[in-house]
């Protein structure tokens, strides 16, 4: 384990926040997180207890000074398409407008990916009227590459409902592969030049081991589950992600946004509380790791905080690992 540099800070006491996807724009930093809430719907494998009902964007000038909260910037109500469960979003600009991107459970309680607009990085974000077409499951990532890609990584398996699909078709009987069977793949699709629409249909992003072969769905230490993540470092592409019910944030690395990516280690070991989600960003020349824990709600998996520290590279390329219990 390495010594980490500072000690994680929390970004808010007044509520509660997860799914922390942390941008840089206009030379500050901006998180798109979770709001969780105690909405008194009893804890399964489903997820049925992350009951959110809307978004608030933070913001700081810098990461040792004060955290704005920009107050509420979406709310359930306000999207023609909502059935419930307002789940991990992130952001992206592009010439001066900001898209948020969600994931809800539509009128059929089919999770689907939405984006709202706003002139502004801290929102207020104006829905679009349907969800993305040829959306499914949950935790969009989106990704600017060069000056004018932007990429969407997603997908999240059990309550995120990604064992529902095979090749972007929902399936008959969803379920996961047997455990000698490939990991279900997280998707990776190029976004449309309007930022609102997949170009493309999405591809799998495979993950292989150090022999160049694709992790197993019973590698539950390092296969995908849920939480996907971009960065660039070095000119190489850095995948990250959770490992759901191993509690793990691992990665990746590879020479291509679209993959495949060979297994690296792991970032972040378990946090107190079920899920771990993060992100990773560079913000005044040092590297920070965005995540949550329960540890301020007394360990309740539905009632979590977003907090985060300093990340170091090591000379390969490696990334050091943070104890998520500290
Ligand atoms: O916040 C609800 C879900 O929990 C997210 O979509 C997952 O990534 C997990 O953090």
């Amino acid at each position: 384990m390495n010594k980490i540099k500072n000690k994680p800070k929390y970004i808010a006491d007044h509520l509660y926040t997860a799914d922390p996807s942390a941008h840089v724009f206009n030379g500050k930093l901006y998180i798109y997180p979770s709001h969780d809430i105690e909405s008194g719907v009893t804890e399964n494998d489903n997820g049925d207890h992350f009951n959110m009902q809307d978004y608030h964007v933070f913001s700081m000038e810098d990461t040792d000074g004060e955290v704005q909260d920009h107050g509420c910037v979406l709310k359930l109500e306000d999207i023609p398409w909502a059935g419930r469960q307002l789940w991990a979003p992130d952001a992206a600009e592009k010439d001066g407008k900001y898209y948020l991107y969600f994931p809800m459970k539509d009128k059929n309680d089919i999770f689907r990916m939405g984006v709202a607009i706003s002139q502004q990085p801290e929102g207020p974000f104006v829905p679009e009227p349907t969800p993305i077409d040829g959306s499914y499951s949950i935790d969009p990532a989106v990704f600017q590459d060069n000056q004018e890609d932007y990429y969407m990584y997603f997908g999240g398996i059990w309550g995120g409902q990604l064992q529902r699909y095979r090749d972007n078709k929902a399936i008959e009987v969803g379920q996961e592969p047997a455990d000698h069977e490939d990991a279900l793949c997280p998707k990776v699709v190029k976004l449309s030049k309007d930022m609102k629409a997949f170009a493309e249909a999405p591809r799998d992003l495979v993950i292989l081991d150090e022999n160049g072969t694709p992790l197993k769905a019973g590698d539950y230490d390092r296969r995908y589950f849920e939480g996907p993540w971009m960065h660039k470092y070095n000119g190489k592409y850095y995948f990250s992600y959770s490992t759901g019910n191993t509690h793990k944030i691992c990665y990746a690395v590879s020479d291509s946004p679209y993959g495949p990516f060979e297994y690296k280690g792991i970032i972040l070991t378990s946090v107190v509380g079920w899920t771990t989600h993060h992100s990773i960003v560079e913000f005044k020349n040092k590297w920070y790791l965005f995540y949550h824990d329960s540890q301020p709600s007394g360990g309740k998996t539905w009632l979590r905080s977003v907090k985060f520290v300093e990340i170091d590279y090591h000379e390969d390329g490696t990334i050091s690992t943070i104890e998520g219990k500290d």
